[in-house]
């Protein structure tokens, strides 16, 4: 009987092992990016998982004989030489001098857009999406999510050396946890049921098991309206803290976390920033504004006339950002206090003034990109906001046994991936930093 014993061998390099392989022979495996025919020569490049990498073919260095059925998208398996040599700069370059090679698939069809630009120039966005499995494989929209995994595993790695447990809560709930129409209804075999729109409820349980706890996971928003920076499903990264002394130690840990991550994409994602010229902001640390403060600021130095005194719509956001790197020196500013009416349940009141909340919201580069706060831990204060928010709180018996057993003074924040993205990128719609948008629109691919 075969029996698998979990050793991987692998018959392949990467380009970054090329440096060690310097005059040898080796493989590697991957997609034929582009093929340039020269006059007794070719370059091939080969696109693999994260580099694309320069082959040339010529007969005089190789016995190997040119199989007209290659083409662009074929999957290639490469045997040859690592050959080094200096650019104009001085920098080492290498690339594999072609001595065999096996096709393993023959795509069925040629691409319906070209890919193997730098960028994809000129396509629509909307075409863009429509194509996602293949318009990805283009170095530069490769890159954008590259980026993004380097946020998401920065917030996970920051979070996990600092004692923090990551957590899964479900996404069919009984009850959504952030107010307002946007909620999707769900028919659950008879019964209705929501999808969530935020892990609330569940990372506010497990501060009673873990204490600090963390998600990383899709959540949904019923958004009726086709807007630039709201999707159907994101990614929201959340995390959740007992025993806090304040809601600035909250915001003392987001700042930590951000810190990591730009830290991590500078050292282990510089290809991708280089391909995307992204300027990865500088934080040394993050300058606050109470609400108040902020709409008068816009009042009396943009003479703004807002239209709404308990929320910011899109072009304050963008003024204050403007405010804050300009006087500030800051990509990101912290509002804190905002007024309890637009805040959800389950946010403290400030006890000096209840007409605001100890919450805030985080701008980077005048766009919201997380919202947070102190959670009400006492199990009266509790019931009774929620009565005067107009809910049943028997409906959320399951939620109140944190506060009814035993609750720590507590907060936490959501932060949402795509926007981040979207802002570090300076990209203008945050489809362009989703996957696989789902708008009002959208549900393939
Ligand atoms: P909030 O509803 O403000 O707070 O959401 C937190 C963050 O999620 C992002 N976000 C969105 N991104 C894309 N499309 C949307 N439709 C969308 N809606 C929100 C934003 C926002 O700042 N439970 C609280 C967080 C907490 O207090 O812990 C919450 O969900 O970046």
């Amino acid at each position: 009987m075969d029996k698998i014993c979990g050793k991987v061998i692998s018959d392949t390099i990467s380009f970054a092992e090329f440096k060690d392989y310097d005059g040898q022979i080796v493989n590697i495996k991957g997609y034929i990016h582009r093929i340039r025919e020269m006059t007794g020569f070719a370059f091939v490049i080969v696109r693999t998982s994260r580099d694309t990498i320069q082959c040339v073919y010529a007969p005089e260095f190789s016995s190997y004989r040119w199989d007209d059925r290659l083409c662009e998208e074929a999957c290639v398996k490469i045997t040859g030489k690592v050959v080094s040599s200096q650019d104009a700069k001085g920098n080492q370059r290498f690339e594999l001098q072609i001595h065999d090679i096996e096709i393993l698939s023959l795509p069925a069809e040629g691409l319906p857009i070209v890919i193997n630009k730098k960028q994809l120039d000129n396509i629509q966005l909307s075409t863009v999406l429509d194509l996602r499995p293949i318009s990805m494989r283009n170095p530069k929209e490769r890159a954008i999510f590259k980026v993004q995994e380097g946020i998401a595993r920065g917030f996970r790695e920051c979070l996990m050396q600092n004692g923090f447990t990551e957590i899964r809560s479900p996404k069919i709930n009984f009850a959504g946890a952030e107010g307002g129409t946007n909620i999707f209804k769900l028919d659950y075999f008879g019964k209705q049921v929501y999808l969530a729109q935020s892990p609330q409820l569940y990372k506010q349980a497990l501060v009673g098991v873990y204490q600090k706890v963390f998600e990383v996971a899709p959540v949904f928003r019923a958004e009726h309206h086709d807007t630039s920076r709201h999707l159907n499903e994101y990614t929201s990264m959340d995390f959740e803290m007992g025993f806090i002394n304040s809601f600035e130690d909250i915001m003392n840990t987001e700042v930590m976390v951000l810190k990591y991550i730009m830290n991590l994409l500078k050292t282990e994602y510089k290809e991708e920033l280089d391909i995307l010229h992204i300027d990865v902001p500088e934080i040394t640390e993050v300058p606050t504004i109470k609400f108040m403060d902020a709409k008068e600021l816009l009042m009396k130095k943009f003479k703004y006339q807002p239209q709404d005194m308990k929320d910011f719509d899109p072009a304050e956001e963008e003024l204050l950002g403007k405010y804050a790197k300009k006087e500030l020196n800051s990509d990101f500013l912290f509002v804190t206090h905002y007024p309890s009416k637009k805040r959800p349940f389950y946010t403290m009141d400030d006890p000096a003034d209840p007409d605001y909340t100890l919450s805030f919201d985080l701008l980077f580069r005048g766009l919201e990109i997380t919202s947070g706060g102190q959670r009400i831990h006492d199990y009266n204060e509790q019931v009774a906001k929620m009565v005067k928010c107009g809910m049943d709180p028997e409906q959320f018996e399951t939620y109140l046994m944190l506060h009814k057993y035993g609750a720590p003074p507590h907060g936490g924040l959501g932060i949402g991936l795509e926007r981040l993205t979207m802002h570090l990128l300076g990209a203008k719609n945050v489809r362009e930093t989703t996957m696989f948008p789902r708008d009002i629109n959208r549900v393939t691919p």
